[in-house]
């Protein structure tokens, strides 16, 4: 730790030595006993990240944090008070009571025009002789409304900072800063920027105190920093509704080994922005996920964390179809999204869309294309879909219908009676239908012959009785022709 020190004490001290910070060794000659086993007890008992906490986004960059924000902003960085005033922690600002702890040193409004940071020059500090916090000590902050957003900047000195030595906590949420500063000031001061805003938010879900822990000097080492810019927001605002629409394109056809591309596009007609949106689409039976791309990435379920009002996220899912592909010839993939923001015109969350999977084959060798297959209704995996005894391809050459087992060719009947035979069939209505003969199944001579020519349109049952050609003994068959 000690070349560490002297590491980012090289030169800097000195340019900063009328500057509001001092260097990591000043502070721990500050006379403060019994700060580092009380640090101890604030990592024991910092909150952690709970079950649920997806409907909490948080942030470490400024920019991002404002461009989520709804709602009316307040930003606070004590700049009503001159520069160097000491205050008691438990002094209220507006909407805001600051603490600090130990609580006995009173705060100081530290300043200095190149500590400027978006709410002027003015920073939070502790009445000391770097005018700011030591590491081990925190800033608590709590609001006269119920709160469901903060943000602010801790502000170390340079190289001073490490990732994890500073912790925001608010409601469930908790976020601890990165290695890089969000920002670095005119002087170097680095500035982590931690903020929290609540998803979906709803009466149980906001908070009205926050506490910034600086923590584990043990590891890290002393540092001291200022906070800065305490940005709140949605200050008792009523959860808004968001009106979110789905639409899914793709294409109307595939071929085995290849991959297919969906667009997608979720939209939020407002009026208010949509939090937490989680888009699911499982991947259809036989498909391979591939990769989504533009505004999701990754696997399915992916979660947005706010579709702003008048937005839309767009993206492509692409899926490669096996050539082993074992699932329908009619292939359906369905996006759905759901957010904990209420939908004020609910019903237009899902969009699907389907594909024939490898329109021109035959995979049951029944006759019919997979594109047939569909247009009949037909199974493109089973010949005989209605199990009536023929082949759907067959049923088409009959004109019955593949589907219904109601609709097939077949002999009804054959009876004799007093010399008469009478023959009945039924069958479609717009195939010609012959009754043919032979006298000899076994013989290889002779050929079946048509005895009688129904000619369309057909009944769906008809018989023939007693005529010459129908009247003899034999076997008799229907053959269809279209
Ligand atoms: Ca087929
Ligand atoms: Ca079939
Ligand atoms: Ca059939
Ligand atoms: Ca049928």
């Amino acid at each position: 730790m000690t070349s560490e020190m002297e590491g980012w004490k090289g030169g800097w001290v000195e340019d900063w030595a009328n500057g509001w910070v001092a260097s990591r060794v000043a502070g721990m000659n500050r006379s403060r006993t019994g700060l580092l086993g009380a640090a101890v007890l604030l990592v024991l008992g910092a909150p952690a990240r709970e079950a649920g906490a997806e409907l909490v986004q948080t942030y470490t960059s400024r920019s991002a944090f404002l461009a989520d924000l709804t709602g009316t902003q307040v930003t606070f960085g004590v700049e009503s008070l001159p520069t160097g005033t000491n205050f008691a922690s438990g002094t209220t600002f507006g909407s805001i009571t600051v603490s600090n702890f130990p609580a006995e040193i009173p705060m100081r409004v530290a300043g200095s025009v190149a500590q400027t940071t978006a709410d002027g020059s003015n920073a939070l500090g502790m009445a000391s002789v770097d005018e700011a916090f030591l590491s081990g000590e925190q800033c608590v902050l709590a609001f006269s409304s119920p709160t469901l957003a903060i943000g602010l900047y801790a502000i170390g000195s340079p190289g001073d900072i490490r990732a994890g030595d500073f912790l925001l906590s608010a409601g469930s949420a908790a976020v601890s800063n990165s290695a890089a500063p969000d920002t670095v000031l005119a002087d170097g001061g680095e500035a982590y920027f931690l903020g929290v805003i609540v998803l979906a938010p709803d009466a149980g879900s906001a908070f009205s105190s926050a506490t910034l822990t600086s923590y584990d000097p043990a590891t890290n080492g002393l540092f001291v920093y200022t906070v800065d810019d305490i940005t709140l927001s949605a200050l008792s605002q009523a959860p808004g509704t968001a009106d979110l629409r789905v639409f899914k394109t793709g294409p109307s056809e595939a071929e085995l080994g290849s991959n297919m591309v969906y667009s997608l596009i979720i939209v939020n007609s407002g009026p208010s922005a949509a939090w937490a949106v989680e888009a699911i689409d499982p991947t259809p039976s036989g498909l391979t996920f591939v990769a989504n791309s533009g505004g999701m990435t990754g696997a399915f379920p992916a979660t947005i964390s706010i579709v702003p009002a008048g937005h839309a996220v767009v993206a492509e899912s692409t899926y490669l179809v096996p050539s082993g592909y074992t699932g329908p010839a009619l292939l359906t993939n369905m996006l759905s999204v759901a957010t904990p923001t209420p939908d004020p015109s609910p019903g237009q969350e899902s969009a699907s869309c389907t594909t024939c999977i490898n329109p021109g084959g035959d995979w049951d060798k029944d006759g019919l294309s997979n594109a047939d297959e569909l247009s009949y209704g037909t199974d493109a995996r089973v010949a005989d879909s209605d199990g009536d005894g023929l082949d759907d391809g067959d049923e088409v050459t009959a004109d019955t219908d593949p589907a219904s087992p109601d609709s097939v060719l077949s002999i009804t009947n054959i009876e004799a009676s007093a010399g008469t035979l009478t023959i009945g069939w039924r069958g479609g209505t717009w195939a010609t239908q012959y009754l043919e003969y032979v006298s000899d199944l076994t013989s290889t001579t002779e050929p079946w012959r048509a005895v009688f020519t129904n000619v369309p349109p057909t009944p769906a049952s008809f018989s023939v009785s007693g005529s010459a050609g129908t009247n003899q003994s034999g076997y008799y068959r229907i053959r269809v022709v279209r």
